[in-house]
């Protein structure tokens, strides 16, 4: 418990609201990567036609929760690279976890077609070395 407030306490989370784009993420205080690891809880929200935050950053080897909030239709959120995907439901928050077990940067998209724009429905996962 105390460790899983360590690694909390290192993620500044911007929201939608706050009109950042990213948040940033230390390295963690466990070992990370593994089954028993603390997931780092990430909030994203995908409504039309674009993400907040558009980009993600972690460290190689976090194991990530993505917990998603679509105010306004069911987006899709991929990351390809990771087989990771989720739909984003109005009135519920979803959560899809992942380890981040490589580095880069990856694109996730909206993968539901939600209108005009739905193509500009991207944002960027940067998984940084230690
Ligand atoms: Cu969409």
């Amino acid at each position: 418990m105390l460790l899983k407030r360590r690694q909390l306490a290192g993620a500044l989370l911007c929201t939608a609201a706050g009109g950042a784009t990213a948040f940033y993420v230390h390295a963690p205080a466990v070992a990370a990567g593994t089954a028993d690891a603390p997931a780092r809880r990430l909030s994203v929200q995908a409504r039309k036609f674009d993400f907040a935050p558009k980009e993600i950053r972690v460290t190689k080897g976090e194991r990530v929760t993505i917990v998603l909030t679509s105010p306004d239709f069911v987006h899709g959120f991929s990351v390809p690279d990771f087989n990771v995907r989720a739909d984003g439901i109005p009135g519920k928050t979803i959560e899809v976890t992942f380890i981040a077990d490589k580095a880069g940067k990856f694109i996730f998209l909206c993968d539901n077609f939600c209108g005009e724009d739905h193509d500009k429905m991207t944002g960027w996962l940067i998984v940084t070395e230690t």
